[in-house]
Protein backbone atom coordinates (compact mmCIF):
# COMPACT_ATOMS: atom_id res chain seq x y z
CA UNK A 1 0.00 0.00 0.00
CA UNK A 2 1.46 3.65 -1.19
CA UNK A 3 1.32 6.23 2.10
CA UNK A 4 1.51 9.58 0.89
CA UNK A 5 3.60 11.18 2.43
CA UNK A 6 5.94 8.26 3.17
CA UNK A 7 6.02 4.51 4.44
CA UNK A 8 9.71 4.20 5.66
CA UNK A 9 8.11 6.58 8.80
CA UNK A 10 5.50 3.22 9.16
CA UNK A 11 8.09 0.79 9.23
CA UNK A 12 9.90 3.36 12.06
CA UNK A 13 6.88 3.33 14.31
CA UNK A 14 6.26 -1.03 14.06
CA UNK A 15 9.73 -0.86 15.48
CA UNK A 16 9.06 1.51 18.11
CA UNK A 17 6.13 -0.38 19.13
CA UNK A 18 8.32 -3.39 19.76
CA UNK A 19 11.29 -0.72 20.76
CA UNK A 20 14.70 -0.87 19.38
CA UNK A 21 18.12 0.75 19.48
CA UNK A 22 18.95 3.85 17.16
CA UNK A 23 21.65 1.47 15.74
CA UNK A 24 19.11 -1.11 14.72
CA UNK A 25 16.57 1.00 13.49
CA UNK A 26 19.33 2.92 10.98
CA UNK A 27 20.13 -0.46 9.61
CA UNK A 28 16.93 -1.82 9.15
CA UNK A 29 15.99 1.28 7.22
CA UNK A 30 19.10 1.85 5.58
CA UNK A 31 19.67 5.32 6.80
CA UNK A 32 21.85 7.35 9.05
CA UNK A 33 21.44 7.20 13.23
CA UNK A 34 20.97 11.05 12.56
CA UNK A 35 18.33 10.71 10.21
CA UNK A 36 16.46 8.57 12.37
CA UNK A 37 16.80 11.12 15.57
CA UNK A 38 15.13 13.94 12.91
CA UNK A 39 12.41 10.87 11.99
CA UNK A 40 11.61 10.38 15.55
CA UNK A 41 11.64 14.48 16.36
CA UNK A 42 9.37 14.51 13.46
CA UNK A 43 6.74 11.79 15.00
CA UNK A 44 7.01 13.54 18.61
CA UNK A 45 5.55 16.56 16.35
CA UNK A 46 2.88 14.60 15.18
CA UNK A 47 1.70 13.47 18.99
CA UNK A 48 3.55 10.30 19.04
CA UNK A 49 5.44 9.91 22.70
CA UNK A 50 8.71 7.84 22.45
CA UNK A 51 10.55 6.94 25.18
CA UNK A 52 14.60 7.43 25.11
CA UNK A 53 16.45 5.14 27.46
CA UNK A 54 20.02 4.38 27.38
CA UNK A 55 20.68 0.15 26.25
CA UNK A 56 16.76 -0.21 25.82
CA UNK A 57 16.49 2.31 22.97
CA UNK A 58 13.42 4.19 21.37
CA UNK A 59 10.28 2.57 22.55
CA UNK A 60 6.48 4.14 21.33
CA UNK A 61 5.05 5.13 24.94
CA UNK A 62 1.72 6.51 22.95
CA UNK A 63 0.31 7.24 19.23
CA UNK A 64 -1.85 10.16 18.08
CA UNK A 65 -5.52 9.04 18.04
CA UNK A 66 -5.43 10.16 14.00
CA UNK A 67 -1.86 10.67 12.17
CA UNK A 68 -1.42 9.07 8.45
CA UNK A 69 0.30 5.80 9.51
CA UNK A 70 -2.27 5.13 12.76
CA UNK A 71 -4.48 5.29 9.02
CA UNK A 72 -2.35 3.07 7.22
CA UNK A 73 -2.48 0.52 10.13
CA UNK A 74 -6.43 0.29 10.58
CA UNK A 75 -6.75 -0.03 6.54
CA UNK A 76 -4.37 -2.86 6.34
CA UNK A 77 -6.79 -5.55 5.73
CA UNK A 78 -8.83 -3.23 3.42
CA UNK A 79 -6.45 -3.65 0.77
CA UNK A 80 -9.26 -4.82 -1.94
CA UNK A 81 -11.04 -1.53 -1.31
CA UNK A 82 -8.13 0.93 -0.27
CA UNK A 83 -4.68 0.85 -2.27
CA UNK A 84 -2.96 3.93 -1.49
CA UNK A 85 -3.54 7.05 1.26
CA UNK A 86 -3.45 10.58 0.90
CA UNK A 87 -3.24 12.39 4.45
CA UNK A 88 -3.83 15.88 5.03
CA UNK A 89 -3.32 18.31 7.63
CA UNK A 90 -5.37 20.80 6.13
CA UNK A 91 -7.36 21.03 2.47
CA UNK A 92 -10.23 22.80 1.10
CA UNK A 93 -12.20 18.95 0.69
CA UNK A 94 -11.11 15.73 0.51
CA UNK A 95 -13.92 14.96 -1.84
CA UNK A 96 -12.35 17.62 -4.60
CA UNK A 97 -8.82 16.17 -3.64
CA UNK A 98 -10.15 12.80 -4.46
CA UNK A 99 -11.63 14.13 -7.67
CA UNK A 100 -8.44 15.37 -8.84
CA UNK A 101 -6.56 11.87 -8.55
CA UNK A 102 -8.83 10.53 -11.31
CA UNK A 103 -8.23 6.78 -10.08
CA UNK A 104 -9.84 4.30 -7.73
CA UNK A 105 -8.83 2.69 -4.23
CA UNK A 106 -7.47 6.30 -2.75
CA UNK A 107 -8.19 7.36 0.30
CA UNK A 108 -8.11 10.69 1.25
CA UNK A 109 -8.34 11.96 4.86
CA UNK A 110 -7.87 15.30 6.50
CA UNK A 111 -7.78 16.25 9.79
CA UNK A 112 -9.42 19.61 8.89
CA UNK A 113 -10.92 21.11 5.43
CA UNK A 114 -11.50 24.82 4.83
CA UNK A 115 -14.39 23.88 2.36
CA UNK A 116 -15.94 20.86 3.20
CA UNK A 117 -18.87 20.05 0.92
CA UNK A 118 -22.29 18.87 1.67
CA UNK A 119 -24.65 18.94 -1.11
CA UNK A 120 -26.87 21.61 -3.20
CA UNK A 121 -23.69 23.59 -2.75
CA UNK A 122 -23.62 23.96 1.53
CA UNK A 123 -21.27 23.80 3.36
CA UNK A 124 -19.82 20.79 6.03
CA UNK A 125 -18.16 22.45 8.90
CA UNK A 126 -14.59 20.66 9.70
CA UNK A 127 -13.11 21.67 12.49
CA UNK A 128 -10.21 19.78 13.76
CA UNK A 129 -10.74 16.97 16.00
CA UNK A 130 -13.79 15.57 13.43
CA UNK A 131 -13.53 12.31 10.89
CA UNK A 132 -12.88 13.73 6.81
CA UNK A 133 -12.49 11.49 4.53
CA UNK A 134 -13.48 10.31 0.59
CA UNK A 135 -13.38 6.87 -1.02
CA UNK A 136 -12.90 6.55 -4.57
CA UNK A 137 -14.26 3.26 -5.39
CA UNK A 138 -12.56 0.77 -6.74
CA UNK A 139 -15.36 -0.65 -8.53
CA UNK A 140 -17.25 1.12 -10.57
CA UNK A 141 -21.29 1.25 -10.27
CA UNK A 142 -24.20 2.18 -12.87
CA UNK A 143 -24.85 5.87 -12.29
CA UNK A 144 -28.65 4.43 -11.15
CA UNK A 145 -26.59 3.01 -8.15
CA UNK A 146 -25.55 6.13 -6.53
CA UNK A 147 -28.34 6.75 -4.11
CA UNK A 148 -28.46 3.31 -3.06
CA UNK A 149 -24.49 3.66 -2.10
CA UNK A 150 -25.54 6.84 -0.26
CA UNK A 151 -27.66 4.62 1.64
CA UNK A 152 -25.53 2.24 1.38
CA UNK A 153 -22.46 4.24 3.35
CA UNK A 154 -25.28 5.44 5.99
CA UNK A 155 -26.08 1.72 7.03
CA UNK A 156 -22.22 1.20 7.73
CA UNK A 157 -21.57 4.45 9.78
CA UNK A 158 -24.52 4.59 11.44
CA UNK A 159 -24.13 1.02 12.62
CA UNK A 160 -20.42 1.66 13.90
CA UNK A 161 -21.44 4.95 15.42
CA UNK A 162 -25.09 3.64 17.12
CA UNK A 163 -27.22 6.47 15.08
CA UNK A 164 -30.17 6.27 13.15
CA UNK A 165 -30.91 7.06 9.28
CA UNK A 166 -32.32 10.40 8.61
CA UNK A 167 -33.23 10.23 4.33
CA UNK A 168 -31.23 10.78 2.52
CA UNK A 169 -27.94 10.63 4.10
CA UNK A 170 -27.82 11.77 7.53
CA UNK A 171 -26.62 10.27 9.92
CA UNK A 172 -28.33 11.14 13.42
CA UNK A 173 -27.59 10.33 17.67
CA UNK A 174 -30.57 11.81 19.60
CA UNK A 175 -32.53 13.41 16.50
CA UNK A 176 -29.08 15.54 15.98
CA UNK A 177 -26.87 15.27 12.91
CA UNK A 178 -23.75 13.30 13.64
CA UNK A 179 -22.80 12.54 9.94
CA UNK A 180 -23.30 14.03 6.64
CA UNK A 181 -22.38 11.90 3.50
CA UNK A 182 -21.74 13.08 -0.11
CA UNK A 183 -21.29 11.33 -3.01
CA UNK A 184 -20.27 12.16 -6.27
CA UNK A 185 -19.18 11.39 -10.10
CA UNK A 186 -15.86 12.28 -11.80
CA UNK A 187 -14.55 10.95 -14.67
CA UNK A 188 -16.27 9.47 -18.07
CA UNK A 189 -20.26 8.95 -18.11
CA UNK A 190 -19.63 5.23 -19.33
CA UNK A 191 -16.83 4.70 -16.56
CA UNK A 192 -17.26 7.49 -13.58
CA UNK A 193 -14.82 7.31 -10.65
CA UNK A 194 -17.31 7.19 -7.92
CA UNK A 195 -16.34 9.37 -4.57
CA UNK A 196 -17.92 8.58 -1.01
CA UNK A 197 -17.39 11.28 1.13
CA UNK A 198 -18.09 11.11 4.84
CA UNK A 199 -17.78 13.74 7.76
CA UNK A 200 -17.84 12.48 11.25
CA UNK A 201 -18.13 15.08 14.45
CA UNK A 202 -15.83 12.74 16.81
CA UNK A 203 -13.90 15.16 19.19
CA UNK A 204 -14.59 18.47 17.42
CA UNK A 205 -17.13 20.53 18.80
CA UNK A 206 -20.38 20.01 17.17
CA UNK A 207 -21.63 23.30 15.00
CA UNK A 208 -23.52 25.03 17.69
CA UNK A 209 -25.98 27.02 14.74
CA UNK A 210 -26.86 24.04 13.28
CA UNK A 211 -28.90 20.47 14.65
CA UNK A 212 -25.82 18.54 15.18
CA UNK A 213 -23.85 16.07 17.88
CA UNK A 214 -20.29 14.76 18.34
CA UNK A 215 -19.30 11.51 19.36
CA UNK A 216 -17.57 13.12 22.27
CA UNK A 217 -20.96 14.44 23.63
CA UNK A 218 -22.37 11.59 23.23
CA UNK A 219 -19.65 9.32 25.32
CA UNK A 220 -18.40 11.97 27.51
CA UNK A 221 -14.99 11.51 26.23
CA UNK A 222 -12.81 11.79 23.57
CA UNK A 223 -12.64 8.62 21.44
CA UNK A 224 -10.10 7.40 19.12
CA UNK A 225 -10.72 8.57 15.39
CA UNK A 226 -8.67 5.80 13.90
CA UNK A 227 -10.36 2.74 15.47
CA UNK A 228 -13.59 4.42 14.40
CA UNK A 229 -12.34 5.03 10.93
CA UNK A 230 -10.79 1.58 10.47
CA UNK A 231 -14.77 -0.16 11.67
CA UNK A 232 -16.91 2.52 9.60
CA UNK A 233 -13.98 1.16 6.45
CA UNK A 234 -14.39 -2.18 7.46
CA UNK A 235 -18.08 -2.01 7.60
CA UNK A 236 -18.26 -0.22 4.28
CA UNK A 237 -16.47 -2.72 2.82
CA UNK A 238 -18.58 -5.20 3.38
CA UNK A 239 -21.98 -3.73 2.46
CA UNK A 240 -19.81 -2.05 -0.56
CA UNK A 241 -19.40 -5.97 -1.70
CA UNK A 242 -23.02 -6.90 -0.77
CA UNK A 243 -24.23 -3.95 -2.86
CA UNK A 244 -21.82 -4.95 -5.56
CA UNK A 245 -22.69 -8.46 -5.95
CA UNK A 246 -26.80 -7.67 -5.85
CA UNK A 247 -27.42 -7.80 -2.59
CA UNK A 248 -28.70 -4.42 -2.53
CA UNK A 249 -32.45 -5.68 -0.67
CA UNK A 250 -30.70 -6.95 2.29
CA UNK A 251 -29.06 -3.68 3.01
CA UNK A 252 -32.27 -1.79 1.83
CA UNK A 253 -34.19 -4.16 4.82
CA UNK A 254 -30.96 -2.89 7.32
CA UNK A 255 -31.52 0.59 6.44
CA UNK A 256 -35.57 0.17 7.25
CA UNK A 257 -34.71 -1.22 10.23
CA UNK A 258 -31.78 1.91 11.12
CA UNK A 259 -34.87 4.36 10.05
CA UNK A 260 -35.21 7.53 11.90
CA UNK A 261 -37.76 8.76 8.90
CA UNK A 262 -40.11 5.73 8.20
CA UNK A 263 -43.13 6.62 9.50
CA UNK A 264 -43.20 10.19 10.10
CA UNK A 265 -44.85 12.91 8.51
CA UNK A 266 -42.28 14.78 6.29
CA UNK A 267 -41.68 17.39 3.70
CA UNK A 268 -39.02 16.26 0.78
CA UNK A 269 -37.57 19.51 -0.99
CA UNK A 270 -36.11 19.54 -4.43
CA UNK A 271 -35.28 22.33 -6.89
CA UNK A 272 -37.95 24.61 -5.91
CA UNK A 273 -40.80 21.81 -5.59
CA UNK A 274 -42.59 20.05 -2.54
CA UNK A 275 -43.51 16.71 -1.99
CA UNK A 276 -45.81 16.06 1.71
CA UNK A 277 -46.86 13.07 3.27
CA UNK A 278 -46.17 9.80 5.19
CA UNK A 279 -42.59 8.26 4.67
CA UNK A 280 -43.82 4.77 4.54
CA UNK A 281 -41.00 3.21 2.75
CA UNK A 282 -38.12 3.16 -0.03
CA UNK A 283 -37.55 1.56 -2.39
CA UNK A 284 -35.53 -0.45 -4.91
CA UNK A 285 -34.08 2.16 -6.27
CA UNK A 286 -33.44 4.05 -2.61
CA UNK A 287 -36.37 6.36 -3.08
CA UNK A 288 -38.53 7.55 -0.56
CA UNK A 289 -42.23 6.64 -1.06
CA UNK A 290 -44.78 9.22 0.62
CA UNK A 291 -48.36 8.74 0.94
CA UNK A 292 -50.95 11.22 0.90
CA UNK A 293 -54.42 10.86 0.86
CA UNK A 294 -53.68 6.48 -0.01
CA UNK A 295 -51.51 8.20 -2.85
CA UNK A 296 -47.85 7.45 -3.02
CA UNK A 297 -45.37 9.71 -4.62
CA UNK A 298 -41.50 8.62 -4.72
CA UNK A 299 -39.13 10.99 -4.21
CA UNK A 300 -35.73 10.38 -5.68
CA UNK A 301 -33.71 12.80 -3.94
CA UNK A 302 -34.18 16.18 -1.91
CA UNK A 303 -34.10 17.81 1.18
CA UNK A 304 -36.11 15.40 3.62
CA UNK A 305 -37.45 17.58 6.99
CA UNK A 306 -39.72 16.19 9.31
CA UNK A 307 -43.35 18.31 9.65
CA UNK A 308 -44.62 17.48 13.80
CA UNK A 309 -47.86 16.70 14.08
C1 LIG B 1 -23.98 16.43 3.88
O1 LIG B 1 -24.55 17.38 3.06
O2 LIG B 1 -24.39 16.09 4.95
C2 LIG B 1 -22.71 15.83 3.31
C3 LIG B 1 -21.50 16.16 4.11
C4 LIG B 1 -20.29 15.42 3.63
C5 LIG B 1 -19.05 15.88 4.30
C6 LIG B 1 -17.86 15.06 3.90
S1 LIG B 1 -16.46 15.45 4.85
C7 LIG B 1 -15.43 14.57 3.80
C8 LIG B 1 -15.92 14.85 2.39
N1 LIG B 1 -15.31 16.03 1.85
C9 LIG B 1 -16.22 17.00 1.62
O3 LIG B 1 -15.95 18.14 1.17
N2 LIG B 1 -17.45 16.56 1.97
C10 LIG B 1 -17.41 15.20 2.45
P1 LIG B 1 -25.98 18.01 3.31
O4 LIG B 1 -27.02 16.94 3.42
O5 LIG B 1 -26.11 19.01 2.24
O6 LIG B 1 -25.86 18.70 4.70
C11 LIG B 1 -25.20 19.92 4.89
C12 LIG B 1 -25.86 20.58 6.09
O7 LIG B 1 -25.47 19.90 7.30
C13 LIG B 1 -25.44 22.02 6.28
O8 LIG B 1 -26.21 22.88 5.50
C14 LIG B 1 -25.67 22.19 7.77
O9 LIG B 1 -27.05 22.38 8.03
C15 LIG B 1 -25.31 20.84 8.34
N3 LIG B 1 -23.90 20.77 8.81
C16 LIG B 1 -22.79 21.37 8.31
N4 LIG B 1 -21.70 20.99 8.97
C17 LIG B 1 -22.11 20.14 9.93
C18 LIG B 1 -21.44 19.38 10.94
N5 LIG B 1 -20.12 19.43 11.12
N6 LIG B 1 -22.21 18.60 11.75
C19 LIG B 1 -23.53 18.50 11.59
N7 LIG B 1 -24.22 19.18 10.66
C20 LIG B 1 -23.51 19.99 9.84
Amino acid sequence: MKIIPDDKTLKLIRMLEKGASGQRIAEELGISRTSVWKMIKKLEKMGYKISAKRKVGYKLVEAPDLSPYEVAKVCRDLRNLIREIHYYDVTDSTNVRAKELKKPGVLVIAERQTAGRGRFGRKWISEPGGLYFSLTLPKSLRIEDIPKLTLTAGVAVAEVVGGRLKWTNDVLIDGKKVCGILCELAGEVENPLIIVGIGINVNNQAPKEFNAISLKDVHGRELNRSEILGKVLRNFAKYYEMLINGEWGKIRERWKELSDTLGRQVVVRIAGREYRGKAVDIDEDGALLLEKDGKVTRVYSGECFYVKN
